[in-house]
C-alpha cells in the first residue's frame, strides 16, 4: 500500500501559518475531501482537505504548530490513487493540487478581527466565519466546510452547537453529540432561556410606541453578548468592593508627568495598576488560576499576564499584557498605549487577545461610584475600576481629606474562596495606597 505525505498547500504567500487544530488521528480511514488540518493566518483560516481516500499512517504537526508551504502534514496510506482533481500527478506531494482543493469551499476568509469581552483560547474569533456553502442562518458560526456539510446533511442549525474546538470551533464531534442530545430526548435549547429552564423574555413590538429603528449588531457585540451570556450563567459570581487611597500615587503620577511626556507615554492610573495586579497574583496565586475543561482540576498559572479591557468603536475588547510581574512602569504604560491604539484601530489580533490571567476594566474616566464586572472566562477574577473622587476618611483624631479609588473585585467562587478573595484584595488595596511595597 503506497504511502504518501500530504503537505502544506500554496496558502497565497503566507508564511509561519499556524495550525490551529488536527482533525484526525493516526489510524483514522478518511474520505477523500475529509479536512486533516485547519490552518489560520490573520486573514483566513483554510481547512486541508485529504486528495484522497486512505488511512493516517502519521501525524507530522500539532496545535500551535508553525508551518509554510509545502511542509508535511500527514502521512497517508493511500487507499484511492485518484488525485483531488485532473488525477494527473501524485496529488499528496503536490502543494498545487492541495491548493485547488482549499481555494473554492475550504477557505473560510476571515477578517483580522479582534475579540470582544471575555476572549480567551477557547472564544472564537469575532469575525463572521464564511464559507461557500454557509447557509443563511449559519454565516455567524465558526466552523469549517466539513462540519457546516455535515451539519446540513443532518439538519442541524449550527447556531444551536456549542463549539469545542480551538476558539469555540465547532467540530465534527460537537455536531453529532448534538443530534445524540436531540435524539435522546435531552432537548437541545433553542436560547439561552431555555437551557436554562429560565422564561424567556416576550418579544414587544416597540413600534407600537413609538418610531424606531432596528441596527444589526456588529460581530464582535454579537459575540461580546453570547460571551458575557454564557460566562454570567456559568459562574457563581461573587463582587466584593473596597477603596483604595491613591492619593500619595497620584502625586507620584502627577511628579513623573514631565518625564512621561518627554518618553513620549501616557501615564494614566492603569499601569500602576497592572503592576499591583501582577504583585497581589503572585503573592496570593490561589486567584492566578482556571477551572480546568473537565471542571475537576485548578490550573494554576506561573505567569502573570493580564487583560484590560478597552472600548473600541467596534466593540469591547481585551488585549493582554504579557509578563506584567517582571516589566517596569514605563514599558507597561509604552505596551498599554500601544495596545489600546491597535484595538482602537481594530488591529488586534486574537494572540493579542489570548493568554490572559485576570481582567482590568476601567471605567473611571467615564465616571460612578462601583459596578460589578463579569469574569472574564476562563480566568476566574477581574478587576472593576471606578472613578476616584476625594473624600473625607477619619485618621482617628479628624477628618482628611483623601482621594479614594472605588474597586470592585468580581471572582467565579466555584475556583477562589471568600478568603483568598479576601486577602487578594486587601493586598491589592494595600499596595495601591502604598506603591513603594511594590518594592518589598
Ligand atoms: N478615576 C478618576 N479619573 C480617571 C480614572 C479614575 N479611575 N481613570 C481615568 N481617569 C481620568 C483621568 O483624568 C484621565 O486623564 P489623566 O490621567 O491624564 O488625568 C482621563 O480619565 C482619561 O483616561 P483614559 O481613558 O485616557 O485612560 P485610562 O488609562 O484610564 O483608560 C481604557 C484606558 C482603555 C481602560 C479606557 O479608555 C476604556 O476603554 N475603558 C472602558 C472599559 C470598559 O468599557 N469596560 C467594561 C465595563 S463593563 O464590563
Amino acid at each position: 500500500m503506497a504511502k504518501q505525505i500530504i503537505v502544506v498547500p500554496d496558502m497565497g504567500g503566507a508564511e509561519g501559518v499556524e495550525v490551529i487544530d488536527v482533525c484526525v488521528a493516526v489510524g483514522d480511514s478518511l474520505e477523500k475531501e475529509e479536512s486533516i488540518v485547519v490552518l489560520e493566518t490573520d486573514k483566513a483560516s483554510v481547512e486541508v482537505p485529504l486528495p484522497m481516500a486512505g488511512k493516517v499512517a502519521d501525524i507530522k504537526v500539532k496545535v500551535g504548530d508553525s508551518v509554510s508551504e509545502g511542509d508535511p502534514l500527514v502521512e497517508l496510506e493511500s487507499i484511492e490513487l485518484e488525485s483531488a482533481d485532473a488525477g494527473a500527478d501524485s496529488p499528496s506531494t503536490d502543494a498545487a493540487a492541495n491548493t485547488e482543493a482549499v481555494a473554492e469551499p475550504n477557505v473560510a476568509k476571515e477578517s483580522a478581527m479582534p475579540e470582544p469581552m471575555a476572549t480567551t483560547e477557547t472564544t472564537p474569533p469575532q469575525a463572521t466565519h464564511q464559507t461557500a456553502d454557509s447557509t443563511v442562518d449559519q454565516r455567524d458560526v465558526y466552523a469549517g466546510p466539513a462540519v457546516r456539510k455535515l451539519a446540513r446533511e443532518m439538519g442541524v442549525d449550527l447556531n444551536q452547537v456549542i463549539g469545542t474546538g480551538l476558539r469555540s470551533r465547532i467540530t465534527k464531534s460537537n455536531v453529532k453529540e448534538y443530534v445524540k442530545t436531540v435524539l435522546t430526548g435531552r432537548q437541545a435549547p433553542s436560547s439561552l432561556s431555555d437551557n436554562a429552564g429560565i422564561p424567556p423574555i416576550p418579544a414587544v413590538d416597540f413600534s407600537l410606541f413609538g418610531e424606531v429603528d432596528v441596527q444589526e449588531m456588529s460581530s464582535i457585540k454579537k459575540l461580546t453578548a453570547a460571551n458575557m451570556s454564557r460566562n454570567w450563567l456559568n459562574i457563581p459570581h461573587v463582587t466584593q468592593f473596597d477603596n483604595a487611597d491613591i492619593t500619595e500615587l497620584e502625586i507620584f503620577r502627577k511628579d513623573l508627568k514631565a518625564e512621561a511626556d518627554k518618553r513620549g507615554v501616557k501615564l494614566t492610573l492603569i499601569p500602576f495598576l497592572l503592576k499591583a495586579c501582577a504583585a497581589a497574583l503572585r503573592t496570593e496565586p490561589t486567584v492566578n488560576v482556571s477551572i480546568d475543561a473537565d471542571g475537576m482540576g485548578i490550573v494554576r498559572k506561573h505567569y502573570v499576564h493580564i487583560g484590560v479591557a478597552v472600548d473600541a468603536p467596534a466593540g469591547l475588547m481585551v488585549p493582554v499584557l504579557r509578563d506584567v510581574d517582571n516589566k517596569g512602569l514605563w514599558q507597561l504604560a509604552a505596551e498599554f498605549g500601544e495596545i489600546t491604539q491597535k484595538a482602537r484601530d481594530g488591529k488586534l489580533t486574537p494572540k493579542d487577545m489570548q493568554g490572559g490571567c485576570f481582567t482590568i476594566s476601567s471605567l473611571g474616566a467615564m465616571g460612578g461610584t462601583g459596578f460589578t464586572p463579569i469574569v472574564n472566562a476562563p480566568e476566574v477574577a477581574i478587576l472593576g475600576v471606578s472613578k476616584a473622587a476625594m473624600q473625607p476618611v477619619w485618621n482617628g483624631s479628624e477628618f482628611v481629606p483623601r482621594q479614594l479609588l472605588p474597586l470592585a473585585l468580581s471572582y467565579d467562587h466555584r475556583a477562589i474562596n471568600g478568603s483568598d478573595a479576601g486577602r487578594f484584595f486587601t493586598y491589592l488595596t494595600t499596595v495601591i495606597g502604598d506603591i513603594r511595597r511594590l518594592l518589598l
